[in-house]
């Protein structure tokens, strides 16, 4: 598993998130890449995340598979779970992780990867809509 590795030497531009869950269950997805499932545990009860983070610190949070992980753009995060990820961000861009349920999309569970710096993502195309400039179906117009 090149790119892979434990504690402080994480490759070049390779980035470990930590999805934690609630009291239900969540599925991410995230736009852009695959990652590695390093490791998957459900909690005892809801736990905040500066606990999590001092889990994780002492390495007693969910022990990795840095072996054999699974490559997955879609992961499930157990009811007060945490997913930990592990992928080499070489993608330029703006990339989403997203929870898959509807209702969650405005409860603050998304987050934006920004990758690179804005002189790394190739320029939109000359006819690429602005604001303003696209008009979407009479149901949006209602
Ligand atoms: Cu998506």
């Amino acid at each position: 598993m090149a790119g892979l590795c434990e504690g402080g030497n994480e490759p070049a531009g390779s980035l470990k998130a930590i999805v934690s869950g609630s009291d239900s269950g969540h599925v991410f997805h995230l736009h852009g890449y695959s990652f590695y499932v390093v490791g998957v545990t459900q909690l005892k009860e809801p736990t905040a995340l500066s606990h999590i983070q001092q889990l994780d610190s002492r390495g007693s949070l969910v022990s990795r598979n840095l072996v054999s992980p699974v490559l997955k753009d879609t992961v499930t995060v157990p009811s007060n779970g945490v997913a930990v990820l592990r992928f080499k961000a070489d993608n330029p861009g703006y990339w989403l992780l997203h929870d898959q349920h509807v209702s969650y999309w405005t409860n603050g569970f998304d987050v934006i990867f920004h990758v690179g710096r804005p002189s790394d993502v190739p320029p939109a195309p000359q006819d690429f809509p602005k604001c303003g400039s696209w008009i979407g179906p009479e149901f949006f117009l209602i």
